[in-house]
């Protein structure tokens, strides 16, 4: 049920002398839902326990808990009272368990259901298009569970025992399995609001809202904003200068050689300091569309004020096209759990684009490139992004950044309504303690948070 209702009917309980919790765990005796099926109900315990729980815990719907808040007492349970589940099939290959949190899972780079995937996470893209997050996350989560499945999906039966696979995710899944494409996929792909807004928001600085507004007036593509003489900031400026390079994939040997160039500046700037390759790379991508990276210094407060002078050198050789440099904010406000609006972080950070020099073998004749974008290609343009991080939020830093997104997303999740914590890039509050948790590493926040530890490179969620 809704969370303001299961928090209404939680107290209510409560106050009645029921115990009552949000987890489950093996010493619990009745499971209440609230439109769910049995099935559904079975397979979030079986997903809580990690196993087939054939257990005498009752599932009961929520006219029991009624009923018993009334007596003042629990009610004996009847047959009314009890969801019905199905009699499970044999578990083999194909009706194997699947954890319904992203974080719970093994999601590797390479899978079997690409095909899939991409259909669910273009539509995904279009509602986030469209500022409908709740229906993106669930596409996205959707394609996440078909990437941690060690098989092709071939079958509608072969989904029967997955979670998150909504109606609307299902009905897609299965026009490609008798079809080969969705109808839905295909339009939207082909979709002019389609088309624009990834071309609109491919501009480095532009956002949804702002690609949205454009679109609304009539524009579709970069060159557009400047036949019509756009007002654009400096990022905008920049993202459309940049505009081919930008939207070429950046390689991991690029992405090495950046890495190269940024640890030279630090360690030139702050001895000592730890630099660490963060995103996509980290979790074992050959390519991306930026680069990410995490400084730290082991001696804390030695990272303040680092920032400038990383960017003073980066300017001095003539390296950057482009920077935007934000303090941090983390002393700012001292308010509870460390959640900052929209999943931005409060880390001193700079946005950057880098001027890259082609390896000289790369360089020469390939085609037309506009002449912003130096005419001999003998430098690329790189998105980069540098993050500071105090030594004692390195752990939660390098958690957050290095994704998935969506991992990260459940992550989240999972820490508020499984454990009732709440994480950040910054720290890990726990509400049952009311306390922050100090920890050295990642191992140590997947183990306060009760979950098995995931190497980067199966967060590819
Ligand atoms: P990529 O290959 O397309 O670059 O994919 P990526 O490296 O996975 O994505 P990214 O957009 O570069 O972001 C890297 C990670 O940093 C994401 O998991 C994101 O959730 C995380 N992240 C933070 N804080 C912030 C923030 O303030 N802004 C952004 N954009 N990402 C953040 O932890
Ligand atoms: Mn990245």
């Amino acid at each position: 049920m809704g969370s303001t209702r299961r928090a209404f009917l939680t107290r209510l309980g409560r106050s009645k002398g029921f115990l009552i919790t949000d987890t489950y765990s093996s010493s619990i005796t009745h499971v209440v839902s609230e439109n769910n099926t049995g099935d559904d109900v079975q397979t979030w315990i079986d997903n809580q326990t990690g196993q087939e729980s054939s257990s005498s815990v009752h599932l009961l719907g929520i006219i029991w808990f009624t009923e018993s808040m009334e007596a003042g007492q629990p009610v004996p349970v009847e047959d009314r009272h009890i969801l019905k589940v199905n009699p499970k099939q044999n578990v083999n290959d194909n009706t194997m368990l699947i954890k319904s949190y992203a974080c719970q899972r093994r999601t590797p780079l390479k899978h079997h259901n690409s095909l899939l995937t991409e259909a669910l996470e273009l539509l995904a893209e279009n509602a986030e298009y469209s500022d409908n997050e709740g229906r993106s996350v669930a596409f996205r989560r959707a394609a996440s569970v078909l990437k941690a499945l060690p098989y092709r999906v071939q079958t509608m039966d072969q989904l029967k025992c997955l979670p998150c696979l909504g109606e609307h995710s299902q009905r897609v899944i299965k026009e490609i399995l008798e079809d080969g494409t969705s109808s839905e996929v295909e339009s939207t792909r082909h979709s002019e609001q389609f088309q624009a807004m990834k071309a609109l928001t491919g501009i480095f600085g532009v956002g949804v809202k702002t690609a949205d507004r454009w679109f609304r007036e009539g524009l579709r593509s970069p060159s557009d904003l400047i036949c019509t003489g756009q007002q654009l900031n400096r990022a905008q400026q920049a993202g459309l200068q940049f505009y081919d390079d930008l939207n070429k994939h950046v390689t991991k040997a690029e992405a090495d050689m950046i890495s190269e160039i940024v640890k030279e500046a630090v360690s030139a700037v702050l001895p000592g300091a730890e630099i660490q390759l963060m995103g996509g790379f980290r979790r074992g991508k050959e390519v991306g569309h930026d680069v990410d990276f995490l400084i730290t210094h082991p001696e804390e407060g030695r990272e303040e004020g680092l920032m400038p002078k990383i960017i003073n050198w980066l300017e001095g050789r003539n390296l950057l096209l482009y920077q935007k440099w934000t303090r941090n904010s983390y002393l700012e406000k001292l308010d509870g759990p460390a959640r900052p609006a929209n999943n931005m972080d409060r880390f001193e950070r700079c946005f950057s684009i880098f001027k890259l020099d082609r390896p000289a073998e790369a360089t020469g004749s390939e085609g037309v490139r506009s002449s912003d974008q130096s005419e001999a290609s003998s430098w690329r343009a790189v998105r980069v992004d540098l993050v500071v991080s105090p030594y004692s939020q390195f752990a939660f830093a390098t958690l957050g950044w290095t994704g998935s997104k969506l991992f990260e997303r459940e992550l989240r999740r999972w820490a508020g309504q499984e454990k009732r914590m709440s994480l950040s890039s910054h720290a890990l509050y726990d509400s049952n303690q009311r306390c922050y948790v100090r920890v050295q590493s990642e191992e140590e926040i997947f183990a306060y948070l009760g979950l098995e530890f995931i190497p980067p490179c199966e967060r590819n969620a």
